[in-house]
């Protein structure tokens, strides 16, 4: 009956059920919740976890008297409830001092201030158990052509994640870093826009094994990209550290609908992915129930992603399960793509006449790949047809 457990892994941040509807064009819609009562909401659900930034829980400019008394009162929340914190992160977005970002803002004090406020949200994240700690650098960007000079920018950047790397190291915390790409939007061009540019860049860092990536549905789709690919891409790597599921339609604005809204159909390979590829960190939901929402509106929309992703996991299962579904993956030689091309070597492939001289080219173009039966079946099954 898709009713979720703990057992499932999902997730959400503060942020997305605590989102009161600000857009640029319009006022709050709703008003501010209460940390405790997500959680309550949240476990009642079946949640398993809630993820932060620090200033969601901590409002910005709080004094260390206060910061403590919340934190305590969080903490005993969770512990009511039986959430976990698998995930902190950094707002260095919100206030007006990041509005040329915060760890490539052209400003060096304000790069030096970026850098101890991640650091003392890393303290409380270690504190509350989190494995995972996302940076997303919405405000690391630009505008217009001569305000950042990229190159400088992205060895600022190699700088941050190195002396962040430095700091959990020395502190002995078991805690690795995922870096959420976003290609626009609050910047005009956002720096690591996409999942590719993220993995290129840790490989510069100085312990690249301590860093992945956190990729969202919807900003990959603001890009035009596949995301079950790029998530393909990520677990090939071995730097699916988390993720950030949510809905988006096509190349616009950064919708956040709920999971299973906007493209349904690659929800279902994402799913599927997830699920036969052994991906065993948590199902994180950052969207935003719309601001048309009441409370209860909010809430439908949080239990709608894990009802969402729960289905699509049993339709995945039932298209992978289908005696013709393996007939039909047979048939688009999805067997011969799990073959090695040449594990006889280099020499026998050069001295192998049937691979070249004797190849009958025009017979192996005209097989065709089957390919349409098979996403015919991935349909039936996503549309629930037996
Ligand atoms: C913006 C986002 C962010 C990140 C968050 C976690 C506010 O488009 O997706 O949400 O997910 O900062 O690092
Ligand atoms: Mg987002
Ligand atoms: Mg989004
Ligand atoms: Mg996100």
């Amino acid at each position: 009956n898709y009713q979720p457990t703990p057992e499932d892994k999902f997730s959400f941040g503060l942020w997305t059920v605590g989102w009161q509807g600000r857009d640029p064009f319009g006022d709050a819609t709703r008003p501010a919740l209460d940390p405790v009562e997500s959680v309550r909401r949240l476990a009642e659900l079946g949640a398993w976890g809630v993820t932060f930034h620090d200033d969601d829980l901590i409002p910005f400019g709080s004094t260390d008297a206060e910061r403590e008394r919340i934190v305590k009162r969080f903490r005993e929340a969770l512990d009511t409830h039986g959430l976990v914190v698998p995930m902190a992160t950094t707002n260095l977005f919100t206030h007006p001092v990041f509005k040329d970002g915060g760890f490539t803002s052209n400003d060096r004090d304000v790069r030096r201030y970026a850098l101890r406020k991640v650091i003392r949200n890393i303290d409380l994240a270690a504190e509350l158990g989190a494995e995972t700690y996302v940076a997303w650098g919405g405000r690391e960007g630009a505008e217009s052509g001569g305000a950042k000079d990229i190159r400088l920018a992205l060895d600022r950047m190699k700088e941050a994640f190195d002396l962040l790397g430095e700091y959990v190291t020395e502190q002995g915390y078991d805690l690795r870093f995922a870096i959420e790409p976003k290609p626009n939007e609050p910047r005009g061009d956002i720096l690591l826009p996409t999942v590719g540019h993220a993995l290129a860049f840790i490989e510069r860092l100085e312990r690249p094994e301590l860093y992945g990536v956190n990729p969202e549905v919807g900003h990959e789709q603001m890009a035009g990209l596949n995301f079950a690919h790029g998530i393909a891409q990520a677990l090939w790597s071995g730097k699916l550290f988390h993720l950030d599921l949510n809905g988006q339609n096509g190349i616009k604005y950064d919708q956040d609908l709920r999971f299973g809204a906007g493209d349904l159909r690659n929800a279902f390979w994402l799913v599927d992915l997830l699920e036969t590829a052994g991906y065993e960190g948590p199902r994180h939901f950052d969207f935003k129930p719309p601001r048309t929402e009441d409370f209860d509106g909010v809430w439908a929309s949080a239990a709608g992603c894990m009802r969402n992703y729960l289905i699509l996991k049993e339709r995945a299962a039932a298209f992978r399960a289908d005696p013709k579904v393996q007939e039909a993956l047979k048939a688009a030689r999805l067997d011969q793509l799990a073959l090695p091309t040449a594990e006889d070597g280099l020499a026998s492939l050069l001295g192998d006449k049937s691979a070249y001289e004797d190849f009958d080219v025009e017979a192996a173009a005209e097989r065709g790949m089957a390919f349409e039966a098979l996403d015919q079946l991935a349909t039936d099954h996503l549309l629930g047809v037996k």
